[in-house]
């Protein structure tokens, strides 16, 4: 990827889950150095901000099950607007959350442009509950789900109505915490997942070979990387809200991180779950940055 025009939008949006504190991983991320990083790759970077999110009505539950519903739409329907905008104006969006419900709204702003959008989830989770399947209520266990058009209705038909993604165009990889009504919903709908299982058999070289030739079979206009830093193993990434043993380490990462740069098909971006309270001395907002620097071109030699 050269000479990209990049848009940096945060997102400090901890609502979607129940520990304080991810909302501080935009910040977290700047501080490790983001826009430096990607500048001295060569590539054009405006920092857009944040958007602006209403804490004052927190823990106040509507008429749903779902924690904090009306403020993850607000946060999620702005930032689908500011995700659009970025895209209309031809440049790349690179969304700093938060916790991972602001996936609903990067991949609602996206599908204003993309008809056709694969979708990479690198997560420790799928994300496919839903109001009925969740075992916490945490609408950052949900955007999958929500972003194929299943779930809450105010969800599905944030920004515009219906399913953003096909399910036939997402992938996840690194899966290792899957909810009984996730594993049902992932035979149904046939979604392609790379768990710990085949990274630890085939290795990460197999598993990312294997996920872009499913993407170019797809015939995607474009691909969304959503990658959750709990996807990495906690002993890399240990300032996020749930972390699962067991999962993806530092050079895996980077290898994946360069092959999909290599493969030129990545055109959108997310970083969510970075959550300085639980970390230790900014380690994970610093790999997210470092894994920045893979995945926007930087060079060993
Ligand atoms: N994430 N499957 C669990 C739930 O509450 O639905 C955990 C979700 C974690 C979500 O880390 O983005
Ligand atoms: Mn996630
Ligand atoms: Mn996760
Ligand atoms: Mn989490």
């Amino acid at each position: 990827m050269d000479n990209l025009n990049i848009s940096i939008i945060g997102v400090p949006l901890d609502l979607g889950q129940s520990r304080r504190g991810v909302d501080m991983g935009p910040s977290a991320i700047r501080y490790a150095g983001a826009v430096e990083r990607i500048e001295a790759i060569g590539h054009q970077v405006i920092d857009e901000g944040d958007i602006r999110v209403d804490m004052s009505s927190r823990g106040q539950h509507g008429d749903s099950n779902l924690k904090n519903l009306d403020e993850v739409i607000q946060a999620n329907t702005d930032l689908a607007k500011k995700v659009a905008e970025v895209v209309e104006r031809g440049r790349f969006p690179l969304v700093l959350g938060g916790d991972h419900s602001i996936a609903i709204g990067t991949l609602a702003g996206l599908a204003d442009k993309y008809k056709n959008l694969g979708v990479i989830w690198y997560d420790a989770h799928a994300d496919l509950n839903t109001a009925e399947t969740s075992p916490s209520g945490n609408i950052h266990g949900m955007p999958l789900a929500v972003s194929i058009g299943l779930g809450h209705e105010s969800l599905v038909n944030l920004y515009r109505d219906g399913q953003k993604v096909k399910p036939e165009n997402v992938v996840i990889i690194g899966a290792r915490s899957v909810d009984p009504g996730e594993r049902e919903l992932i035979k149904e709908k046939g979604i392609k997942v790379f768990t710990m299982h085949e990274i630890d058999r085939d290795g990460m070289t197999t598993v990312i070979e294997n996920v872009i030739a499913y993407l170019r079979s797809r015939d995607v206009d474009g691909v969304h990387l959503s990658l959750d830093l709990d996807g990495l193993d906690p002993i890399y990434a240990p300032g996020v809200g749930t972390p699962v043993p067991g999962g993806i380490n530092y050079r895996e990462s980077h290898l994946a991180m360069e092959m999909l740069e290599d493969c030129g098909m990545i055109t959108s971006v997310e970083f969510v779950e970075v959550n300085p309270t639980l970390d230790v001395k900014n380690k994970t907002g610093d790999v997210a940055v470092r894994l920045m620097g893979s995945l926007f071109g930087e060079k060993l030699l």
